[in-house]
């Protein structure tokens, strides 16, 4: 099985740092990319790291990892709670996927406690702040091996 993992951000992500520090943190996407690129090298994974506020260039790359990935780490943002489009993409991807989110989404208003994504994701992090990145990461380097 390849070790291509797929790391997708959804709307906003890019003003992370700048947006709504106290909810976010001060970490840059930047930031957040090069944390994922060195534990990718220690876990020996290759990573397509993307953030887009298009919904369909989400949907896109999840099909191009359909036939290049080995897993997907995915915080769909906004995307999380209402885009069914990305339910489906995600539904036609074989491999494991994982959920981030940076804030405690449960612990915020009522519209963000429910996630279109969970009905697919392997695994959902959420409150972790920018660390979730690679704590999903590790999550899925676990799964990938465990599938071998
Ligand atoms: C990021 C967003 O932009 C929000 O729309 C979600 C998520 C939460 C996050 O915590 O990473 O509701």
């Amino acid at each position: 099985m390849t070790r291509l993992v797929y790391v997708l951000n959804g709307p906003n992500l890019n003003l992370l740092g700048k947006r709504q520090p106290h909810i976010y943190g001060h970490e840059t996407l930047a930031d957040v990319e090069a944390a994922v690129r060195e534990l990718a090298k220690e876990l020996q994974l290759e990573v397509r790291f993307h953030q887009s506020n298009r919904e369909y260039e989400i949907i896109d790359w999840i099909h191009e990892a359909r036939e290049t990935a080995g897993g997907i780490v995915i915080n769909p943002a906004a995307f999380t709670h209402y885009s069914v489009a990305i339910l489906d993409a995600l539904n036609a991807f074989d491999a494991p996927v994982i959920e981030v989110h940076i804030s405690n989404v449960h612990k915020r208003e009522e519209f963000r406690h429910h996630s279109f994504v969970s009905a697919r994701a392997d695994g959902v992090i959420a409150g972790f702040g920018t660390q979730g990145y690679t704590l999903a990461l590790r999550r899925i380097a676990f799964l990938m091996d465990q599938k071998k």
